[in-house]
């Protein structure tokens, strides 16, 4: 939606810049459309603006990727024989089409609800109801799943429980309805719903599909040394910023090659850093080896293999501290398991002064 907004407001002389984005979440397509005619003062009416969004989005729809934790998620609920159904305000068309280029998700859901199939569609509860009743199921028997506020209010009004993911960041204060608030689908416990639960994390970690990054390491904020005694190697923001933002916040870990000193086990975090509630994402890998100098300037490249939670805030700093060195044992007893050690050999780490490689 970002891209195709990007693209369509250039021909109205006008840029797009997200301002809209909370009042669209979970919205029908002609109610989105009349937020961004109605934001950027675009001289036509929603069903215009919608006509002319439309084929764009089409045809992009088969490159829109799944969340991280997305696929997961659908194999091992599908695998244990969970019922599904799918429930947007998209039109049924949109979904379907969005949903033909993922492996396996089609035959995973036994029912599929688009907003042009219901009289009401979410806030209403009608869709949720429409679902559990082609499933048949009772509503106060379902876990509901959604990003949007619209989707958490149906949701509830349907009587079931809900657990919201929000799509946006920082934007927890506003899924208040919701059951539970979690930041990416890496966090859902399916136990907690009476679910089966995940088998795939081991030793307190969870295995992800491994990505890249790398580039010069760049001033901080100047606070890793000096506040916590814990320096992160600060990767300069430009060039990946799309990577950046395709990865929910949280702490990983993995493997750290500088061109001229070695491979290094890592831990990071990725996002806000909410105790310090940073303006921007950053990413902060912390190589777990004393280096005698610092090594501003230098090319560094990480191999992210694992995830261990997500941000949080602590009430005092010696306490984000403690959990900082509690990530760090957690990742260094990791990494010598062969799923995660493998990865210390990959040229990537190595392959320095070649291309810049930013994208895995
Ligand atoms: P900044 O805010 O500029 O990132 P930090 O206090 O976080 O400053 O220190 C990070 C710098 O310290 C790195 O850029 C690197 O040059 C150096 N450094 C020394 N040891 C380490 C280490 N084990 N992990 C990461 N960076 C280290
Ligand atoms: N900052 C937070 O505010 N919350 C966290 O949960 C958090 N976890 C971290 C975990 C690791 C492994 C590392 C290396 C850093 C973490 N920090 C966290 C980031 C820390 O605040 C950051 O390194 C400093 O802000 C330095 O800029
Ligand atoms: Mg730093």
């Amino acid at each position: 939606v970002t891209e195709v907004l990007r693209r369509l407001l250039v021909r109205y002389g006008k840029q797009w810049d997200g301002r809209e984005a909370s009042r669209t979440v979970g919205k029908t397509p002609l109610e989105a459309a009349a937020v961004i005619v109605q934001e950027y003062e675009l001289p036509c009416n929603a069903e215009e603006f919608l006509k002319e969004f439309n084929p764009l989005f089409s045809n992009h729809s088969s490159d829109i990727k799944p969340l991280p934790g997305a696929n997961r998620l659908i194999n091992h609920l599908h695998g244990r024989c969970i019922p599904m159904a799918l429930a947007s305000n998209s039109p049924r068309a949109n979904i379907q089409k969005k949903i033909s280029s993922k492996q396996g998700w089609k035959e995973s859901f036994s029912v599929i609800i688009g907003g042009d199939e219901v009289r009401n569609p979410k806030p209403s509860a009608e869709i949720f109801l429409e679902a559990a009743n082609r499933l048949n199921v009772e509503p106060s028997s379902c876990l509901v799943i959604e990003d949007s506020v619209p989707g958490v209010t149906a949701g509830k009004a349907a009587g079931m429980e809900v657990v919201a993911v929000p799509s946006l960041p920082k934007q927890t204060h506003l899924y208040t309805l919701a059951d539970e608030v979690i930041n990416s689908l890496y966090d859902l416990r399916p136990e907690q719903w009476g679910l089966p639960p995940f088998e795939d994390w081991i030793e307190g970690t969870l295995p992800i599909e491994p990505w890249k990054i790398g580039g010069p390491v760049a001033k901080g904020f100047g606070r890793g040394s000096k506040v916590l005694g814990i320096p992160t190697a600060n990767l300069s923001t430009e060039g990946y910023s799309d990577l950046l933002s395709e990865h929910p916040s949280g702490v990983y870990f993995g493997w750290a090659g500088l061109a001229k000193r070695g491979i290094y086990k890592m831990v990071m975090s990725i996002g806000w850093n909410p105790y310090f509630n940073n303006p921007e994402k950053t990413i902060e890998p912390w190589l777990l080896h004393e280096f005698k100098a610092d090594f501003y300037g230098e090319e560094l490249r990480l191999i992210v293999v694992g995830y261990i939670r997500p941000e949080a805030n602590f009430p005092s700093l010696d306490s984000l501290i403690a959990k900082i060195h509690e990530d760090r044992r957690i990742a260094e007893r990791a990494l010598e398991l062969p799923i995660y050690s493998k990865y210390k050999g990959d040229s990537y780490l190595t392959s320095i002064g070649k291309s810049d490689g930013c994208k895995s």
